[in-house]
């Protein structure tokens, strides 16, 4: 058989790891970039690539057509979408599939049955997945929606349909906030989502977020790979993931996987997917919905499991038979995912863009660094702020949590300001250590204040750009801080090392 040809439809660190995965299958890799990222290294790491129009997402990656040019002229026989852009889109499955391209993903008809929310209730009913109690679509009678959430109780939300990822969602804790949200959710739904279904659940406020990672195969046969806790998010943008979940008892990560086997090969669902669950105080889980794509944070699954998952979604879109049974996938320690985002938490989390001058990445034992871009390169305002995820394993959670603090100690940006401050804060942070994380976490306990003074960073980073200019032009001796700034100082003197210095070797 000759060799699959691989379209990937996506851009940055998630493009580079399926052009990875395809190499190692040895498929033949196809990029499509933008203006913006014509020397990114997904284009290069590539076998060919295949620009589709100016930066704007619409003209580029989300450009129907430009993508279908792209596949005519390359013979395209696969597309792997990754996440965002078409990922979840059914329209774009089917417009691909009647191209005569294998989607490495589900089918339209499966994403399409999980995009509706009160479908996917019911399919997971009707699986036996344990549900938040929640109403069937509510009418335009608002009689009906109190009459429910009364028997419920509140706090409630009101969510729509065809909704998701916490869009389109309303709490309410009483009679009169349900009263004023019903309507107003309900408009804001047809207009963002084109349907105007809106269905009311029990809100559970103190709950953790734990997903389990599914793989099914096309012949009916599926396994769970354990869970990924992530609670630590803010406005449902993730920005912390591990697995294993600190408080997850063994028989309710059985109960979990099995149900979210149950409900994917009850709707005859096809390659890899996570199940949404929220774990409340008593350890009770409650399904949410069903994502039908690879996440972002897949790749603490890899390390835990060992199990390269892109690799299985290429094999599994070939037709392949899963290679294990439930009993082969045995988690070995723990991972850590910290998302690496551009952005500027002075200025109220905005994303930040502009030319990165210079990055130095972290490396060394249990370190894997999932990135999109390198020194020179940009990050662009039309995409996503996410720019790198960096993922650490330990043979236990206090081992992956102490090489995470290591690894973003290493970690260098030079030009546009990212969260490595806040994601060292975060893992070095009492509640973190203990696993007392829940969704509403960083709500209740971030202050931006709460970062390093920028002031005393600005001084460490005037001193170890002149150590490294006397290195570089071949001065001698060490540097050190005085009062005038970086000084040279006795040479003899021992060297004052950047540890000791409370700061990195990279200096920082
Ligand atoms: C909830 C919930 C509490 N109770 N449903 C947000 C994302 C989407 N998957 C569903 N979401 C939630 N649904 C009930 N009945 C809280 C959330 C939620 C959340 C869930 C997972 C991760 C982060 C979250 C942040 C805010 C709210």
């Amino acid at each position: 058989m000759s060799k699959p040809r691989l379209l990937i439809a996506n851009r940055g660190e998630i493009a580079c790891r399926i052009i990875r995965g395809a190499r190692e299958e040895g498929w033949h890799s196809i990029a499509v970039y933008s203006e913006a990222d014509a020397t990114t290294p997904h284009v290069l790491m590539a076998d060919e690539a295949h620009l589709l129009g100016p930066a704007a997402v619409h003209e580029s990656y989300l450009n129907l057509e430009q993508i279908h040019r792209v596949i005519r002229e390359t013979g395209a026989t696969h597309l792997h979408p990754g996440y965002g852009f078409f990922s979840e889109n059914p329209d774009f499955v089917e417009s691909v599939t009647n191209a005569g391209v294998k989607m490495v993903g589900p089918s339209a008809d499966a994403i399409r049955a999980m995009g509706d929310k009160v479908a996917a209730r019911d399919a997971a009913e009707k699986a036996k997945v344990p549900l938040v109690p929640g109403s069937p679509p509510l009418p335009a009678d608002p009689a009906v929606a109190i009459d429910y959430a009364e028997s419920i109780g509140y706090p409630v939300l009101i969510k729509a349909a065809f909704g998701g990822g916490g869009k389109g969602m309303r709490l309410c804790h009483n009679r009169k906030e349900l009263e004023g949200a019903l309507e107003l959710t309900r408009g804001e739904a047809g207009r963002s989502f084109g349907n105007d279904t809106i269905f009311v659940e029990k809100a559970l406020l103190r709950a953790r977020h734990v997903e389990i990672q599914l793989l099914c195969d096309s012949h009916g046969n599926g396994v769970y790979l354990g869970e990924r806790e992530c609670s630590i998010q803010r406005r449902h943008q993730k920005l912390v993931e591990e697995t294993p979940c600190t408080v997850l008892k063994p028989e309710t990560r059985k109960q979990m996987g099995e149900a979210a086997v149950r409900l994917a090969l009850d709707i005859g669902y096809e390659n890899a997917a996570t199940v949404e669950f929220l774990l409340d105080d008593d350890g009770q889980p409650y399904f949410l919905e069903m994502n039908t794509r690879l996440q972002v944070e897949h790749p603490i699954t890899e390390m835990v499991t060992g199990i390269d998952l892109v690799r299985a979604q290429l094999r599994i879109a070939q037709g392949e038979t899963l290679p294990w049974k439930q009993e082969d996938i045995q988690p070995e320690g723990a991972a850590i995912e910290c998302r690496i985002i551009a952005e500027d938490a002075a200025a109220g989390f905005l994303p930040a863009s502009g030319p990165i001058h210079h990055v130095r990445f972290p490396e060394g034992l249990g370190v894997r660094n999932d990135v999109g871009f390198d020194s020179g390169g940009e990050v662009s305002v039309y995409y996503d702020s996410m720019i790198g995820k960096l993922i650490t394993w330990g043979r236990d959670r206090e081992e992956a949590r102490q090489r995470m603090l290591r690894a973003l100690d290493e970690y260098v940006i030079e030009g546009v300001r990212t969260n490595i401050d806040f994601q060292k804060w975060m893992l070095a942070h009492p509640d973190f250590i203990a696993g007392n994380t829940y969704t509403r976490y960083l709500d209740e306990h971030f202050k931006p204040e709460y970062l390093d003074r920028p002031d005393l960073d600005e001084l460490a980073r005037a001193i170890a750009a002149v150590a490294a200019y006397r290195e570089r032009v071949g001065v001698g001796g060490p540097v050190q801080a005085s009062g005038r700034g970086a000084v040279a100082a006795d040479p003899h003197a021992p060297r004052v090392t950047a540890w000791k210095r409370g700061m990195s070797w990279s200096g920082r």
